[in-house]
């Protein structure tokens, strides 16, 4: 992974299947594009090995690090050590913000493979265009209406052998020279998982269907009007490594663009867009000794409800000339937020309380963002960026008020935010096959609204109880990315470096712990002084012949709380990857070995965790065309049935183990 990385997930047009395709147009320094058809072109190094992969395993084959909490999606990406909302997490520059207050539901949660075009990756804290976080953005595009496309459906099915997880995308799209329509749906379903040592881990099955519906309308050659639609429902979704499950997630994601070609320079489109996530879980399906020995808040049922909305407008612009480009972005978004906790004993003579966690947060922020990409000289190219946002926030709700402010008294609710950040960087052409560049970048971001005004929120690793403060700092970081990349015909390495300092760490502040009988420790969210993360990454990519081609990635990240003298928590090892295809257009197979070293340095302060022992695993795919329009695949994922698992992996939930894993997709 480089500084920015573009993955194409599934684009139209081309027969290339050998890896040497990919490889071959790899490398647009700084940026990587990877691009294929998963439909015309299976063959490829950045897709899940297994064809019943989530969006998780996108993210994760592409080297980013997921938080899992659940069994193969929901994962919460972190990169390069950032981790919650120090990476802005958008899908097509929309917000859309989790509603449960354990994390289970990260945005990602919400979409599947099957919605997306593309992936977009930055870690040096240059793509402020959708948001400010310390520097690292994961962007998704949807999938938009194909034009002028006779129709075209396809349907994939796949199935595995550890719990019996099934997919079934069913997609038909297809348009005139003026209307695009596309219609997907996906479905993944599973049964609780079998670990590497052969036990089953209780409730980790789960149910999640997916509906995209896009609509296009070219008016004429310049203006396009889009609809587009996603409606996701997960229901019984376990969540071993936490105290309780999902009963229901629904999210409705709306959005309506209008994009205007105003002449061969000058291009904007304007999004208007609306999502709602309405959230329930419970602890019903855990054992009764589970909740009647548990930390935090034994011997009750606590079946709780979070909803989030979003409004949002973004209008982006962007302008260019032979040597200069720039883009200018207004994003507005508008967001409620609820979240309330039922208390029912055991003990049915007790009356059941209640407690409300966020008592209707209203987060109002306007931002403008402008980059400008600038060729100074053949060969060295400027680019700059800098953003502003304004942010008014609140809390409605009167007897949730009065609660927060009896926790932190004196501390104002009703708060007006402000924040930017700048970046430069320099890109040089050494050499036709060899670019360097460096990056400096300052980033704020504004603490969320459950930082400020989250309560009783239990972190079920680190066994603690977090409360909101309102008038939190900005957290900031200042970092400077330096990477370089070579790359001839079959041959392309890449690499970067880079140190952040981070200024107002945002954390549960160890001094502010309150330890009562028989509960875990309480403590108030609070700005925690410097902290310092560097690290690497390196890819490779080699075509060794027309047939053999080889992909590896190592990356390492080291973080420390200069304030705690504390390991920074959540942070993954040294990990390496390394991915080798053989085969050609009609049959090919796939090794990928991915592995870990022993994570020791861990945080005891800030977030108290466990150490974690090294780990590799080994996958194998082949998979055979014998017309354009079928695939078959059969795969075998960890296949010597490891047990392990990664470090930010909540409780040491271990991964899956061994699973035989087979697929066909018709192209009609
Ligand atoms: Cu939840």
């Amino acid at each position: 992974m480089l500084c920015t990385v573009t993955i194409l997930i599934l684009t139209a047009g081309g027969t290339d299947s050998l890896p040497a395709q990919d490889t071959a147009r790899v490398y647009v320094a700084p940026e990587v594009v990877v691009q294929a058809d998963a439909v015309r072109q299976p063959w490829r190094t950045d897709r899940p090995v297994s064809s019943t992969g989530s969006v998780d395993d996108l993210m994760r084959c592409n080297g980013l690090t997921l938080i899992q909490r659940a069994n193969g999606f929901a994962g919460e990406v972190t990169m390069m050590g950032l981790r919650g909302a120090q990476v802005n997490s958008t899908i097509d520059g929309m917000k859309i913000h989790a509603a449960c207050v354990d994390k289970m539901d990260p945005n990602t949660a919400y979409v599947e493979i099957d919605n997306l075009t593309t992936m977009n990756i930055n870690a040096d804290g240059s793509d402020l265009r959708y948001g400010q976080a310390l520097g690292g953005s994961v962007n998704f595009t949807l999938r938009r209406p194909e034009y002028t496309k006779p129709v075209r459906t396809l349907i994939d099915a796949a199935a595995e052998s550890n719990a019996f997880l099934r997919r079934l995308r069913i997609d038909a799209s297809g348009g005139t020279e003026r209307v695009g329509l596309r219609a997907g749906y996906t479905l993944r379903t599973a049964s609780d998982m079998r670990d590497g040592n052969d036990v089953t881990i209780p409730t980790s099955g789960y149910t999640k269907q997916n509906l995209q519906v896009v609509g296009g309308w070219k008016l004429n050659d310049s203006n396009e009007f889009q609809l587009s639609f996603i409606g996701d429902r997960a229901t019984d979704v376990g969540y071993p490594a936490l105290i309780m499950d999902t009963r229901k997630a629904d999210a409705v994601i709306g959005a309506l663009t209008w994009r205007r070609q105003w002449s061969s320079s000058l291009r904007t489109s304007a999004k208007v867009y609306a999502n709602a996530i309405d959230h329930t879980m419970d602890d019903y399906d855990r054992p009764l000794t589970q909740i009647e020995t548990r930390a935090f808040m034994p011997n009750m049922y606590m079946p709780m409800t979070g909803t989030t909305s979003v409004g949002g407008l973004l209008v982006e612009t962007s302008i260019s000339t032979s040597s200069t480009l720039i883009n200018i972005i207004v994003d507005a978004t508008y967001l409620a937020a609820n979240a309330t906790m039922e208390m029912i004993p055991l003990d049915t003579t007790v009356t059941p309380m209640f407690m409300t966690n966020i008592g209707d947060a209203r987060i109002a922020t306007a931002g403008l963002s402008a980059a400008l990409d600038h060729e100074v000289a053949d060969g060295l190219s400027f680019r700059a960026g800098a953003r502003a946002d304004v942010s008014s926030r609140t809390v409605r709700d009167e007897a949730f008020r009065s609660v927060i402010s009896g926790y932190n008294p004196g501390v104002p609710l009703d708060v007006t935010a402000l924040a930017g950040s700048v970046h430069g960087g320099l890109y040089h052409e050494l050499a036709d096959d060899l670019d360097v560049w460096a990056v400096l970048a300052y980033n704020q971001r504004m603490p969320t609204h459950l930082e400020m005004y989250g309560f009783w929120l239990y972190d079920p690793q680190a066994n603690i109880i977090m409360n909101g403060r309102a008038d939190l700092a900005n957290e900031n970081a200042m970092s400077m990315t330096v990477g370089g990349s070579y790359r001839q015909d079959d041959l392309s390495i890449s690499g970067s470096l880079y140190v952040r300092r981070v200024g107002n760490y945002i954390g549960p502040d160890p001094a502010t712990a309150i330890v009562q009988q028989g509960q875990p420790p309480v403590r108030t969210m609070g700005n925690l002084g410097t902290a310092m993360l560097t690290g690497f990454t390196a890819t490779a990519f080699h075509s060794m012949a027309s047939w053999f081609g080889l992909h590896a990635t190592l990356r390492g990240v080291w973080g420390q709380s200069l304030a705690f003298d504390d390991p920074l928590p959540l942070l993954d090892p040294l990990t390496a990857m390394l991915r080798a295809v053989v085969g050609d257009a009609t049959i090919q197979g796939e090794v990928a070995f991915s592995g870990a070293l022993r994570q020791s340095r861990t945080s005891s302060a800030i977030l108290p965790e466990d150490t974690t022992p090294a780990w590799m695993r080994v996958d194998l795919l082949i998979a055979w065309r014998p017309l354009a329009a079928l695939r078959i695949q059969a795969a075998c994922t960890n296949v010597f049935d490891t047990f392990y698992h990664e470090h930010t992996s909540i409780n040491n939930m271990p991964a899956r183990g061994r699973s035989f894993n087979a697929g066909l997709r018709v192209d009609l």
